[in-house]
């Protein structure tokens, strides 16, 4: 299968790429520090970024990031500390979670394996989960139905420890963080098949102790899911889509 990339303003789209295989997810960063947001995609044989030149996102420039990439997610965090944006994956098929070392204008970008076998990895992001001031990250693995994290040990990147958040998360689909309750310490949000979408509380900030709360339990098939403040009353809101049709729940939601 292959497909477009494209960036939309307004009416209006532009092409990145028009030769990708299987394109799955993307985000953007500035991952060359230039002061132009540029666009990360994960694909079915290739994980690149498109170097946004100029910054006018009329003309993009393709870099590999990993060749050997299967399909997944993709985001971006500063891993190892260095002042830069590195890349966190996902790959479903490849049941892996990868992190990719940002090489500052050299090539190629130093992968890090940080879990093999994660059954049908769906989603990777990052956050300082255990507040000692390193990004550490969290995964989705839709066949063990588990939500985890894993800990950046000494904050290089370079030694992780894993810690499941639940293991009976079924279906397992996206995982984000944020301060939900407002006490300093990052929370987490993960939306799924069969369990619908699920905060957990970190509630001593130490990522080990969690208290599971049901935000809409019915909400299945749940393919999406993003925190912003929606209805601006100054709280975050959940904004996700389910696949579910059965509850008519085929259309982007708020909670
Ligand atoms: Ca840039
Ligand atoms: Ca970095
Ligand atoms: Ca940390
Ligand atoms: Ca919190």
């Amino acid at each position: 299968m292959s497909g477009y990339i494209t960036l939309s303003e307004g009416p209006f789209s532009y092409p990145i790429d028009t030769v990708c295989s299987g394109p799955a997810a993307t985000c953007t960063e500035d991952l060359d520090s230039d002061g132009c947001t540029d666009v990360v995609c994960a694909a079915n044989d290739r994980l690149k970024w498109y170097e946004n030149v100029g910054g006018t996102g009329t003309d993009f420039v393709r870099h590999m990031i990993y060749s050997s990439f299967d399909g997944g997610a993709v985001s971006t965090a500063d891993i190892d500390d260095d002042g830069d944006p590195d890349v966190v994956s996902a790959s479903w098929y490849g049941q892996q979670i990868r992190w990719f070392e940002n090489p500052q204008g050299s090539s190629p970008w130093p992968s890090h394996l940080m879990a093999s076998g994660y059954s049908s990895a769906q989603s990777a992001c990052s956050a300082d989960i255990d507040g000692d001031g390193d990004q550490d990250v969290l995964g989705t693995s839709f066949y063990q139905n588990e939500i985890t994290w894993w800990e950046n040990t000494d904050g290089s990147g370079t030694d992780w420890l894993e810690h499941k958040i639940d293991g009976n998360f079924e279906g397992a689909r996206r995982v984000r963080t944020y301060d939900i309750d407002s006490d300093g310490d990052i929370d987490v949000i993960g939306s799924s098949d069969l369990n619908g979408v699920v905060l957990w509380i970190n509630e001593d900030g130490s990522g080990f102790d969690w208290t599971e709360l049901a935000i809409a339990p019915g909400y299945r098939m749940s393919f999406a899911l993003h925190m912003t403040d929606i209805d601006w009353d100054g709280d975050v809101d959940v904004v996700s889509v389910s696949a579910y049709e059965e509850n008519l729940m085929d259309r982007p939601t708020h909670f």
